[in-house]
């Protein structure tokens, strides 16, 4: 997969590079990353990638010309801008993206895009959540690494990306390594038994119980097969 990245602050994506899933995906030869600064395509002198808002204000507005400037020279890709009026970036969109060549993310600064800038390029806008953040450098690796990740070979353990297919959609259920007791802490004991049909089934539960207790919202859309149903009519009744 190839993911560009067209920024006012190139800098900001030289960690990503360097280290962690997507440098990863690089080494591999799995993903193909490449930083444009906008600056280089503004066509003044001063190398303006911003302005005044038409109609007064507070706040500037990216300029149209250095983005669609730049856009061209890259010249392909699925185009994504990140905004805080984009729709909510998700795990099913992380999927639809991992399954696309080549991405090519726009980030915002200042107050905004000029709209014309939508108008011509028609991008797949994204948020990555209900809070304000200072530009869309963070929320484009954000989703960066979250659709590295899904590629096939980035992350070493292929079963730790999708999971098991019944822990889809619930919250994790607790891990325990060395000691086997931590300042008077036991490990439980299910664990420690090397009873796999139990501890299966521990771990199921664990993660039910977390998901009712932490976020219920996700049981609405869990897909819970009949030994989870019932594990959690009994988990409701305690
Ligand atoms: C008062 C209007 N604000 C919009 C909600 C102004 C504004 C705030 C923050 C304009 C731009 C920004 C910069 N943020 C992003 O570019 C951004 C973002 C975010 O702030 N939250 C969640 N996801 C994203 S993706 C890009």
């Amino acid at each position: 997969m190839r993911i560009d990245f067209v920024t006012i602050f190139p800098k900001m994506f030289e960690p990503l590079l360097a280290e962690g899933v997507i440098a990863r995906g690089i080494k591999q030869g799995l993903l193909d990353v490449r930083v444009w600064d906008l600056r280089d395509y503004a066509a003044d002198r001063h190398r303006s990638t911003d302005d005044e808002a038409y109609g007064g204000g507070p706040g500037m507005v990216m300029l149209a010309e250095p983005v669609l400037r730049c856009v061209e020279a890259i010249g392909g890709g699925h185009i994504l801008m990140t905004s805080p009026q984009g729709r909510l970036f998700t795990q099913d969109i992380a999927r639809e993206l991992a399954s696309r060549e080549w991405l090519l993310l726009l980030c915002g600064r200042y107050e905004g895009f000029d709209e014309r800038i939508r108008e011509a390029l028609q991008p797949d806008e994204i948020s990555v959540g209900d809070f304000v953040v200072s530009g869309g450098e963070l929320p484009a690796m954000l989703i960066a690494d979250a659709v590295g990740r899904m590629i096939e070979g980035v992350v070493g353990n292929s079963g730790s990306v999708e999971e098991d297919s019944f822990f889809r959609g619930l919250l994790d259920y607790p891990h325990y390594t060395r000691p086997e007791e931590l300042r008077g802490m036991r490990v439980p004991e299910v664990l420690m038994s090397g009873h796999h049909e139990k501890i299966r089934k521990w771990r199921k539960e664990q993660a039910l119980r977390a998901t009712l207790q932490k976020r219920p919202d996700l049981l609405e859309s869990a897909k819970l097969d009949d030994e989870a149903r019932a594990m959690l009519r009994r988990i409701r009744e305690e």
